[in-house]
């Protein structure tokens, strides 16, 4: 998508503190975070919202997740804990409409989230 940020970012056209990067994912520090760490991970591929996923997306979406894990293991703040978070659409908070994995950690999460 010629005008989606996220997908700039996962070509390296526009610049954020990478973390990790496989074929398929990238993950990068949020812009604005919400707490002490704020990871997004997301597929290199645009996908527009979590309605848009297909069948055929299941190893996708699982390797999003399993990012997540990994870095939280190796940044550190997988014993204390993280929240992990996609949002869907106006109401879901989605203002970036290429799907994302929230990952936030370094603080005692309240919940429900607001
Ligand atoms: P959401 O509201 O769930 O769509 O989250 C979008 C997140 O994306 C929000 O936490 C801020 C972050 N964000 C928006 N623009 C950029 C950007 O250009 N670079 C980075 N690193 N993060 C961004």
């Amino acid at each position: 998508m010629q005008d989606c940020i996220f997908c700039k970012i996962a070509k390296h056209e526009l610049p954020a503190k990478i973390l990790y990067e496989d074929d398929q994912v990238i993950a990068f520090n949020d812009i604005d975070p919400k707490a002490p760490t704020h990871l997004l991970v997301i597929p290199k591929r645009h996908i527009t919202t979590l309605n848009d996923l297909e069948e055929g997306d299941e190893a996708l979406v699982g390797r999003l997740q399993v990012t997540a894990a990994k870095l939280a293991k190796e940044l550190g703040f997988a014993e204390a804990g993280y929240r992990v978070v996609m949002n869907c659409n106006e109401d879901g908070g989605q203002t970036v409409w290429h799907i994302h994995m929230h990952v936030l950690a370094g603080r005692s999460l309240t919940w429900p989230p607001g």
